[in-house]
């Protein structure tokens, strides 16, 4: 531990601004005694406690303390809250004052960092705190407390040790060369990397339905210039985000907004409609609505005639919006085959819209693993190309060569969970947090 890590560190935990409460957090061995030098009365125990504060002849306030002691808190070390009437201006001044009598500010995401390097939380868990905290929906709220509260530190855990037990037969080899040795324990090994293999790609394949729930379901509106992407857009959001006009080509650069419905996020992306043009801007445009579209986990294809539709298949993975075209099909009809029609600009049938989307979020979320950022999805990769390489050596190769390879697995899924992480994988997982945190 370098001496910065045993500092005491402080921060205001709460957004800066007027409010009714604004707390201030210390950590690290000596927070109660420096918390004991700006306040009157504060025993120093955990229980929560009124108290005089008197940072300074100046700043004083009546306030609320906390002690956590020994690994009980937060951050697994002696730490202290501090809850003051939510003036931003006396919070920063007490603040101040707590750094006058010794505490150095916290960086970005150090408390979390500490519950990590105390081993209160793993990665994964640290990356479900961010996510609490970042939850715009129901959906995303639900799948980072599950991870915060460990779900996918368990599933890593159980795959690592899956590779753990596999490598130890594998040495099995290397200690005892003796061929009816090697040829059970290369049958036993096959099996423990089939098991861990069959867990990964479990996780892989559910990693898609774990990100919409983290970040939502991309939607993109595609189709001719005034078909009423725009419009649609502005409709299904409730607010006038984009630039509707007669002129065609008025949209020139993709723009996205999240909506809520039925608590589930959509990343709504209105994008340039499709036509020929000389203009540069507009070309440019027009090939960012095409990549758009191919990212997307729905398209909807906005189109003004009825004739536009047909002879185009329609996936599960495209609504079409017939656009003020009313007469088309029946009200029966309406939404079934993926064909939706509306009036984007009365938002007549926007809910029916909402509603098919809300399905489709549905059934891609509801086999949606427990890995659900690209972080843990890229190490979990690796980790399932270096067992299919075990799984051939075991045959074909020496011991030595299978250890190696089992080896490799190992590191990638360690990294996940963060029992041999990098520097760099650290600082980039902790400096998204803020400051408090
Ligand atoms: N009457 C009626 N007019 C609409 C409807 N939807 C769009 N419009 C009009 O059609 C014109 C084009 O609408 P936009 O939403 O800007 O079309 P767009 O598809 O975004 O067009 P680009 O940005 O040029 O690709 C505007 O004048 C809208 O007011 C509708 O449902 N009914
Ligand atoms: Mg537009």
């Amino acid at each position: 531990m370098t001496n910065s890590e045993k500092d005491v560190i402080a921060a205001i935990a709460t957004p800066h601004g007027r409010g009714a409460i604004s707390c201030i957090r210390l950590s690290g061995a000596g927070s109660v005694e420096t918390a004991k030098k700006v306040t009157e009365g504060f025993d120093g125990k955990s229980h929560a406690l009124m108290v005089n504060c008197k940072f300074s002849s100046k700043v004083r306030d009546k306030i609320m303390a906390v002690a956590f002691l020994g690994n009980k808190s937060y951050t697994g070390e002696e730490s202290v809250e501090l809850y003051f009437h939510g003036g931003k201006y006396l919070t920063e001044q007490a603040l101040l004052c707590i750094l006058d009598a010794g505490a150095r500010m916290a960086e970005a995401g150090e408390f979390t960092r500490r519950a990590f390097m105390n081993g209160k939380i793993d990665l994964t868990q640290a990356e479900g705190i961010g996510d609490l905290i970042d939850a715009d929906s129901m959906l995303a709220l639900d799948s980072a407390y599950e991870q915060s509260e460990g779900k996918t530190r368990k599933t890593i855990d159980e795959i690592y040790n899956q590779t753990v037990t596999a490598a130890a037969k594998a040495e099995v080899s290397i200690d005892y060369p003796e061929e009816d040795v090697q040829e059970q324990t290369n049958e036993e090994t096959v099996k423990d990397i089939d098991d861990a293999l069959e867990n990964i790609r479990k996780e892989l394949k559910g990693y898609n339905g774990g990100r919409i729930k983290r970040e939502g379901l991309r939607v993109v509106l595609t189709g001719k210039t005034n078909a009423g992407k725009s419009t649609l857009f502005n409709t299904l959001l409730g607010e006038d985000r984009a630039i509707v006009s007669d002129e065609e080509g008025t949209t020139r650069d993709a723009v996205e907004e999240k909506m809520i419905y039925r608590g589930c996020a959509f990343v709504l992306v209105d994008t340039a409609g499709l036509r020929e043009t000389d203009s540069k801007a507009e070309k440019m445009g027009i090939e960012r609505s095409i990549r758009e579209a191919k990212e997307a986990d729905v398209v909807i294809r906005v189109v003004r005639k009825k004739e536009q539709i047909s002879g185009k298949t329609v996936d599960e993975n495209t609504v079409i919006v017939l656009n003020s075209c009313k007469s088309f099909i029946s009200e029966e009809q309406n939404g079934s085959n993926g064909i939706i029609v509306l009036n984007a600009k009365t938002g007549e049938g926007a809910e029916k819209l909402k509603e098919k989307l809300y399905e489709i979020s549905k059934f891609k979320t509801q086999s949606g693993g427990s890995v659900n950022n690209a972080r843990q999805y890229a190490a979990l990769k690796v980790a399932e190309e270096s067992l299919e390489r075990a799984k051939i050596a075991v045959n074909t190769l020496t011991a030595d060569c299978v250890c190696a390879d089992l080896r490799e697995a190992l590191d990638s899924l360690g990294s996940v969970t963060g029992k041999n992480p990098s520097d760099s994988v650290i600082d980039e997982i902790f400096s998204k947090f803020c400051v408090g945190k």
